[in-house]
């Protein structure tokens, strides 16, 4: 036993980085599944995600975190907290950026924080494929290492893979013998209604414009097998009568795209036919409120 707890190793790793950098593709392409909806808005993550690695003797587990910045509202305090939450219980952060770019704000937040906790830290630059002159790579590493020593800088794409191979072999440099963390064949501890939700989630932040998308809340009310078929039931809350109308369409015309994408998805993720019913309803500033947040399943995590 002792010899096996020996050779496994493990670390917890955090994703943190600005809105929209890419780091829910990267836990994606990490742990080989869609588990983490991804879309062009920021701040389309809103809690930390686990998702699990296990590769022979080591084991990574991967917490991707909404992107920071500043609060507005108190679904924003909620996803500040979840970020430190992941500082706190990590033994490395990869710090992800986008080739080419400055050094945000955010960042600079983030560095902060890595200096105060003596946290190893790995500079993930993504997104290498939209660059063209990749001279310019040398200049942004050069300014976040004048910043903080990281323990690697590695260009990736996260989109289709390059570098996330040496970004992996990294980390797994990094972690630590004591056995693992998590059960070998775990991916992820995102329960299969979180897992529904989000999804559905996602096809109104991909179909929908600016302002309606934001303040849209997604529970799945009802999830069951028959078998070779699943029903999933979700309701999406919005936060105006006029917000609801758009979301539902002309003669149902949008939910119904939502709805044939979502679907689409989840058949992918659960490998069996899916029958999903959307419903729309309204509740009011309901990203302002930390009861309402509550009821709509956003409560700080227990992984400490
Ligand atoms: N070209 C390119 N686009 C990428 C890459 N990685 C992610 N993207 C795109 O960047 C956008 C944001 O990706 P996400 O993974 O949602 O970003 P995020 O950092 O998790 O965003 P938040 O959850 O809002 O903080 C999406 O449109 C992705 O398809 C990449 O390597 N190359
Ligand atoms: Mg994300």
């Amino acid at each position: 036993m002792n010899e096996m707890l020996n050779r496994q190793r493990s670390a917890m790793v955090a994703i943190v980085g600005r809105p929209n950098v890419g780091k829910s593709t990267l836990l994606n392409r990490f742990v080989g599944k869609k588990i983490a909806i991804v879309s062009r808005k920021p701040q389309t993550t809103r809690n930390r995600i686990l998702g699990v690695l296990t590769r022979e003797d080591c084991q990574l587990a991967f917490l991707d975190t909404p992107g920071l910045l500043k609060p507005r509202n108190s679904l924003g305090d909620f996803m500040v907290q979840s970020v430190q939450s992941a500082l706190d219980s990590v033994d490395v952060c990869v710090l992800v950026t986008v080739a080419g770019g400055e050094i945000s704000k955010a960042d600079e937040e983030l560095i902060r924080r890595f200096h105060d906790a003596h946290l190893p830290a790995i500079l993930a630059i993504n997104k290498i494929d939209q660059l063209a002159d990749k001279t310019q790579l040398m200049g942004q590493i050069q300014a976040y290492m004048d910043r903080f020593p990281f323990a690697a800088v590695v260009p990736i794409s996260a989109r289709n893979g390059s570098g996330v191979e040496d970004l992996l072999q990294e980390l797994e440099s990094m972690a630590q013998p004591g056995g693992f963390l998590f059960p070998e064949d775990l991916l992820t501890d995102q329960p299969e209604r979180v897992i529904a939700s989000e999804m559905v989630r996602e096809k109104v932040l991909r179909t929908l414009s600016q302002e309606v998308p934001h303040g849209v809340a997604a529970v799945t009310e009802q999830l069951s097998d028959r078998g070779d078929l699943l029903d999933i039931h979700v309701t999406i809350y919005c936060e105006k009568a006029s917000h609801k109308g758009i979301l539902i369409g002309k003669g149902g015309e949008m939910l119904k795209r939502i709805g044939a994408a979502a679907r689409e998805d989840l058949e992918r993720f659960f490998g069996c036919q899916v029958n999903l019913q959307l419903w729309v309803k309204v509740k009011e500033d309901w990203r302002q409120r930390p009861q309402t947040l509550q009821n709509l399943g956003f409560v700080p995590d227990d992984l400490q």
